[in-house]
């Protein structure tokens, strides 16, 4: 499914993210950079060990040994993926706590924000925080594509691609969007 936005592209799609060819992609991080399960240990495998290396430099030099707080973003090569540029985020542990929206929301945009200002125009993101973080998809994916949608409303920058990683989710994300772009 792809939508235009202020002349940029929005697209919904199944696929592997470590596939794909955009400029950037977003990696579902957990604050410690050092790699996990899921969508994180796909990029690791599939980037090479010279990413982790980068991630440990950014934990020590830019983040003084700290975790990256959940919602922000920070950007690495991307080695051996097909993409330039993985855009690390952290996203938020589902407790049901009510801070959890705003912080999901962080993360779509500080990535957005990192990736235009590095002069990037594609980006593809996985479904953050739906997997091992246990956030409900359909909440997730409203507030994912509002912000998405949004942001591109507001800039030119070119083109955002959802990477779905089951059919089952890319129906809960085109529902999601025809209910964003219908308001
Ligand atoms: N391409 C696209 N989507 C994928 C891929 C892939 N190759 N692999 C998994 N997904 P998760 P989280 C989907 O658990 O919930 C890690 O251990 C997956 O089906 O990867 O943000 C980190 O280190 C799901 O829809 O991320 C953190 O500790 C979505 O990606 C923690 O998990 C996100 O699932 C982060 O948990």
């Amino acid at each position: 499914m792809r939508t235009e936005i202020n002349g940029n592209q929005l697209e919904l799609m199944t696929g592997d993210i470590t596939r794909q060819q955009t400029d950037a992609i977003v990696n579902a991080a957990n604050g410690s950079l050092l790699g996990g399960g899921g969508v994180d240990g796909a990029i690791h495998r599939a980037a090479g060990p010279e990413l982790l290396k980068e991630c440990k430099q950014i934990r020590k030099e830019l983040l003084h040994n700290e975790y990256l707080p959940t919602g922000e973003a920070v950007l690495t090569k991307g080695y051996q993926l097909p993409a330039s540029y993985v855009i690390h985020t952290v996203g938020p542990v589902w407790n049901n706590s009510g801070s959890e929206p705003g912080l999901l929301a962080n993360c779509y945009l500080s990535s957005l924000e990192l990736a235009k200002e590095k002069n990037l125009s594609s980006i593809s993101f996985p479904s953050i925080s739906t997997g091992v973080y246990g956030y409900p998809i359909e909440k997730a994916a409203q507030v994912a594509l509002q912000t998405i949608t949004e942001f591109l409303q507001n800039h030119h920058f070119g083109k955002v691609v959802m990477t779905l990683f089951s059919e089952q989710d890319y129906e809960v994300y085109s529902q999601a969007l025809k209910r964003v772009i219908s308001v």
